[in-house]
């Protein structure tokens, strides 16, 4: 069924979480829905803060406008606005905003009548933003902990963080984040080009089938994931990466913190080195 043609089939009534039939209708392509309200509520409201934090200054270069939080030594007291206040604002928009989107997910998700594994997987990376900003912050005291809402100086954030803990690739689950992101990348690599290989043939070649792709996989080593498999896997592999990147950020500090190379001193000191 040519895609138009479906959408006129599947847009009915219905699926919605909250609110009824009163936000249940589509805005060009966009499904409205209340969370659909709330979606544009808190990104226009946070886009504003933002803005307005720009505004006030020091800067409207791009690269350097920065929404910083509040300081240390604030703590998990509100702030004023021009020195941290609105760096809490725009995080109570954000976390609004992307909580919205995903209960917009599962709006769309109930009336197709598919499963809930796109909202999922979007929690996983709210659960990470989550506990950079709340989590983390609320374990170490203060606000001041959250990253500044800014393209460069967030990653000064992070770089900042990172030599904090003198190395912080000896982060046992930073390196376990890491390789999980390395293996993402792989998988998808592995898939897209299987897939193109099968189903993509050149000019007046025939388009293979999954036969062709598991064979593909058990003659070169001896076993294939299989067609489902392979997006089991894929969901795995990047939810874990994500949730290995959460844990990695809120042991630095509420539970180690000393420098990461020091963590593995257990190591030398085991019994068995005589
Ligand atoms: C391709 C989907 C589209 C999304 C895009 C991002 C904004 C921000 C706001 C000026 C893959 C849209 C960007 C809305 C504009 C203002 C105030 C997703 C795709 C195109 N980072 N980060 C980037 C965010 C953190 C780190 C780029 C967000 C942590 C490093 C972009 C968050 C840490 C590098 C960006 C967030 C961290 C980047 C490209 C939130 C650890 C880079 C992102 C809400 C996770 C890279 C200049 C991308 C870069 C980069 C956005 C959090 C580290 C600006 C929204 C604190 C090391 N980050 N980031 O393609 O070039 O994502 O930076 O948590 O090298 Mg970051
Ligand atoms: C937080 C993004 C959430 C996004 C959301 C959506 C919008 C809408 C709209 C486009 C988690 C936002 C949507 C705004 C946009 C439109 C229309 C994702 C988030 C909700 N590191 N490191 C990680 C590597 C080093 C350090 C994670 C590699 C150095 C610190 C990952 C290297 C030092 C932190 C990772 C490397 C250091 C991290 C990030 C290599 C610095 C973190 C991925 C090869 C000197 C962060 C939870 C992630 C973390 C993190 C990878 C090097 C420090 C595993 C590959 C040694 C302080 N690093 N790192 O978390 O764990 O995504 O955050 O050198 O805090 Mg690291
Ligand atoms: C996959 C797949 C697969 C496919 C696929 C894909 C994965 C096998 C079959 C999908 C993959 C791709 C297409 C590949 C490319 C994708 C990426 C690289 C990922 C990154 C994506 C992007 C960078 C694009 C991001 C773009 C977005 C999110 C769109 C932006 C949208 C908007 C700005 C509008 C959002 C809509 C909302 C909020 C709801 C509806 C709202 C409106 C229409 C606006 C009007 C508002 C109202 C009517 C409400 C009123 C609002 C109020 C009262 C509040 C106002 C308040 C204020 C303060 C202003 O596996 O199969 O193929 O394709």
């Amino acid at each position: 069924m040519a895609l138009l043609s479906f959408e006129r089939k599947y847009r009915v009534r219905g699926g919605t979480l909250i609110g009824g039939d009163l936000f249940d209708f589509w805005v060009g392509p966009f499904y409205v829905g209340f969370f659909g309200v709330t979606s544009a509520f808190f990104a226009g409201l946070g886009t504003a803060l933002i803005v307005y934090g720009a505004a006030i200054g020091p800067t409207w270069d791009i690269w350097r406008i920065s929404i910083n939080p509040p300081s240390i030594a604030n703590g998990l007291a509100f702030a004023p606005l021009n020195a941290g206040g609105l760096w809490q604002m725009v995080t109570v928009c954000a976390l609004g905003a992307f909580c919205s989107w995903a209960l917009r997910e599962v709006e769309i998700s109930r009336k197709l009548g598919i499963g809930l594994h796109v909202p999922a997987a979007f929690s996983m990376a709210i659960f990470a933003y989550f506990t950079l900003v709340v989590i983390r912050p609320v374990l170490m005291g203060s606000w001041g902990y959250g990253f500044p809402y800014g393209i460069f100086s967030h990653l000064e954030w992070v770089s900042n963080t990172g030599y904090k803990y003198l190395n912080f690739h000896y982060n046992p689950a930073h390196m376990v984040a890491v390789s999980l992101f390395f293996t993402t990348t792989f998988a998808l690599g592995l898939h897209g080009s299987l897939i193109l290989s099968a189903a993509n043939p050149s000019d007046g070649g025939a388009v293979k089938t999954a036969e062709h792709e598991d064979s593909f996989f058990r003659d070169i080593m001896g076993y294939s994931i299989g067609t489902l498999g392979i997006h089991r896997l894929g969901v795995f592999l990047a939810l874990a990466a994500v949730f290995f990147s959460a844990v990695c950020i809120v042991i630095s500090g509420p539970i180690w913190s000393q420098g990461w190379p020091e963590w593995w001193n257990w190591w030398r000191n085991l019994p068995i080195w005589g």
